[in-house]
């Protein structure tokens, strides 16, 4: 594959600092030269400006920065857009997972220009669909998926279209951590969800099956958000809102090895590394790992 690097180093949509370096040290694990030995094709687009903390004022409580995101995201998706439009798969490092927002805006645009639809795996410990209203925290890395699905967020709504992925192709996988005004949402948007449960009593070969086939059912593949602190904190310590009982290390390979074997991922994202909060980088090195599986990378 033809595969184009794009990173977004935003930190405002959560309140741990640090998780804009998050790009910086998944290249520093090296990401291009590992995917490179497994014989993609690699270029880096380098990082979105994105607005410093310091020098912006968050506004609002239910939505901090709201504003500043927006930005960030419709230009990150207008290079995603235009990765894709020049044959390349986007592999987007974050930042915080607000930044997704763009990402599934600019995979979704493209392909709507070719009256096509793309399902969504959101692969997480959190459900990322709260809404200014329903937010406890007003962080807006909890929000994506509500724009995303068209419940709230209309600043978030690049390229005014909604929803960006139907309700049908919505998977969630590996969710741990829902506030009680959040699952209301859940319910509205009407989005699958594979809880860690779910993982625990089918295991996790037969919950990724299911989840690829319902993201690819009438789609032209799926775009892939991994949030890191979807596994356990025992091996990703390096995320701003770590939450006991994630995937195992194996079980997160296995999830992106039957990603892979199914041959159609149209776009990846890896976010919510925070260098600050990491041991000696490990967290953005099992980022590097489960990229390389995602992208093919194979034990035998
Ligand atoms: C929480 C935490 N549901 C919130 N969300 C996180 O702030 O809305 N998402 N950590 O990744
Ligand atoms: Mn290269
Ligand atoms: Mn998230
Ligand atoms: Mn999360």
């Amino acid at each position: 594959k033809k595969i184009r690097v794009l990173g977004v180093p935003l930190d405002l949509g959560q309140s741990r600092r640090g998780v804009d370096m998050g790009p910086s040290a998944v290249r520093v694990a090296g990401l291009e030269a590992k995917l490179e030995a497994l014989g993609h094709v690699v270029e880096d687009g380098g990082n979105v400006s994105v607005p410093l903390a310091e020098t912006k004022d968050p506004g609002p409580h239910s939505a901090k920065y709201l504003s500043e995101i927006a930005q960030t995201c419709q230009k990150h998706a207008d290079l995603v857009l235009k990765a894709l439009e020049e044959g390349r798969v986007p592999l987007a490092l974050g930042g915080d997972h607000s930044m997704a927002a763009g990402t599934v805006a600019g995979v979704a645009e493209y392909y709507r220009r070719q009256n096509q639809k793309i399902g969504l795996l959101w692969i997480d410990a959190h459900s990322d669909i709260n809404t200014p209203e329903s937010s406890p925290s007003g962080n807006v890395h909890g929000m994506p998926l509500a724009a995303l699905m068209g419940l709230s967020v209309p600043e978030l709504n690049i390229y005014d279209f909604l929803p960006k992925v139907q309700a049908d192709n919505c998977v969630l996988v590996g969710v741990r951590d829902i506030d009680q005004t959040e699952k209301e949402n859940i319910r509205k948007a009407g989005i699958h969800v594979f809880t860690m449960r779910d993982i625990d009593e089918r295991g996790m070969r037969a919950v990724m099956e299911e989840a690829l086939r319902l993201a690819g059912r009438n789609t032209v593949g799926y775009h892939v958000s991994l949030d890191m602190d979807w596994v356990d904190p025992e091996d990703a310590p390096g995320v701003g809102t770590p939450v006991w009982g994630g995937a195992t290390y194996r079980e997160a390979h296995l999830a992106m090895e039957i990603i892979a074997d199914h041959g159609r991922m149209t776009s990846f994202e890896i976010v919510e590394v925070n260098p600050v909060l990491d041991e000696r980088n490990q967290t953005a090195e099992l980022a590097v790992e489960l990229a390389l599986s995602a992208f093919g990378k194979k034990i035998l």
